[in-house]
């Protein structure tokens, strides 16, 4: 028996073959990586404090790796597949996004790791889109968008093999993985040769650009990879002398010296030149998808915390929100580490009382950082790329959260059941180590 490669591997190893390819097809995406290496290099040299705790929460180790990328899926078979796909990787569906309130006619959820101990060794996460084809007005168009999603297979044989392969065995060897990463490169790329006719096309776009990027192509091209910076307005403000032009908003809360959630800029989706299948030969046309988008992730928000911030981002106000560890986590505000100090290690402390402890300074709590997305933030950066005429009247308000689980053959996770769980597991291990819980 051959032994099988851990899963946060697979991934690890995925990621890094989906940046190298992106990289190629994309040449800018090259250019925003040097930027927010550049950009998180300067800002450890000049923020030891900040540079310390990403150390000390062994995130550091993480950040020149940590991607996130998306994708847009046809059909419930597709969207079922990329789950057991990603479940090679150690990726599982987390939380829930309607994006039809805002314009946008998909629902999604994140692929991302969920334990600790695997989010430390590589967080790479997909949002994935399913598109919603029953908001198509037009039924001849929706049939027709129908009848072609259903010709098409986005995985390559070799991959549905190697996924059914890991889910029968329990796992892939050395050389199963390496094909494995191969075959499922193809689905994430880039098809210059649109599979419908421009005439389609066009009539596609006109019930939404979106419908046209999903159903006119071979497979679901992965339309960005973003890598984490350490300083969001910095990197906005670099962009223009290296010849990067960004949209004007950092999306998501203002800059603040305890960042929260997830701050992100992008720049406009490239004009990409495409063929159309004609009888007549190829004809060519352009298509716009993929963009560049760089973020900078702060502290997880308790559903306090995060109520007080849909609410501030409403009213334009953030006053409510403290820009204070400790005001934060007094008020049950972000979710926190704590792991016991070596001074708390040599004391014996009289308390339990974890306040106390950190007043005793034999405790430290470090924000735990927010590995999801923000639905608001998700929907302008799908407006702003999807070129011109922004959408004013958005589809009717339906969760319809049931029909994407049952797309996707699974229920999501709860992404504030996996915060509470990794405070508490934090919680009961400090405890623990300073004697004053049972282990
Ligand atoms: C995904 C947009 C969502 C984010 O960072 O919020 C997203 C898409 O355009 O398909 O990636
Ligand atoms: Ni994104």
């Amino acid at each position: 028996m051959s032994a099988f490669v851990h899963p946060d591997e697979i991934r690890s190893r995925f990621s890094a073959a989906l940046s190298a390819m992106y990289r190629a097809e994309v040449p800018q995406y090259g250019d925003l990586l040097t930027l927010v290496a550049d950009i998180n290099a300067q800002t450890l040299k000049t923020d030891t404090a900040n540079a310390d705790r990403l150390a000390a929460s062994g995130e550091l180790a993480r950040l020149s790796q940590e991607r996130h990328g998306a994708i847009r899926v046809g059909t419930a078979d597709e969207l079922a597949t990329i789950a057991r796909t990603f479940a090679v990787m150690g990726m599982e569906p987390v939380s829930y996004y309607n994006l039809a309130p805002a314009g946008v006619p998909v629902h999604s959820t994140a692929f991302r790791p969920v334990d600790p101990a695997a989010l430390a060794r590589n967080p790479f996460r997909v949002f994935t889109s399913l598109l919603r084809l029953e908001l198509i007005e037009d039924e001849a168009l929706r049939e027709e968008a129908a009848a072609t999603l259903a010709r098409r297979d986005i995985f390559t044989p070799g991959a549905r093999e190697l996924i059914d392969t890991a889910e029968r065995t329990g796992g892939l060897d050395e050389a199963q993985t390496d094909k494995f990463v191969a075959e499922l490169l193809e689905t994430f790329r880039w098809h210059a040769q649109a599979t419908v006719s421009a005439e389609t096309y066009e009539r596609l776009v006109a019930a939404h650009r979106l419908i046209a990027d999903v159903v006119s192509f071979k497979g679901p091209h992965i339309n960005h990879l973003t890598p984490r910076t350490l300083d969001i307005d910095a990197a906005q403000a670099a962009m223009p002398a290296r010849g990067i032009t960004p949209k004007e908003t950092i999306e998501g809360p203002p800059a603040r010296e305890c960042p929260i959630l997830l701050r992100q800029t992008s720049f406009k989706a490239l004009q990409e030149p495409i063929t159309f299948p004609s009888d007549a030969g190829a004809v060519a046309g352009a298509h716009t998808a993929r963009f560049g988008e760089i973020e900078q992730r702060g502290c997880a928000l308790t559903p306090t915390g995060r109520a007080l911030y849909d609410e501030a981002l409403v009213n334009k106000d953030f006053s409510a929100l403290p820009d204070d560890w400790t005001a934060m986590r007094r008020e049950g505000l972000g979710w926190f580490r704590y792991r016991a100090t070596p001074q708390g290690l040599a004391a014996r402390a009289e308390t339990d009382d974890l306040e106390a402890l950190i007043d005793l300074g034999h405790v430290i709590a470090e924000p735990i950082t927010y590995e999801d997305f923000l639905p608001v933030s998700a929907a302008g950066i799908f407006q702003s790329n999807l070129g011109t005429e922004a959408r004013a009247s958005a589809y009717a308000v339906d969760p319809a959260k049931a029909d994407f689980e049952k797309a996707l053959g699974r229920p999501v996770q709860d992404e504030m059941a996996l915060y509470q769980a990794a405070q508490d597991a934090s919680i009961a291990a400090t405890l623990t180590a300073l004697g004053l819980a049972q282990p």
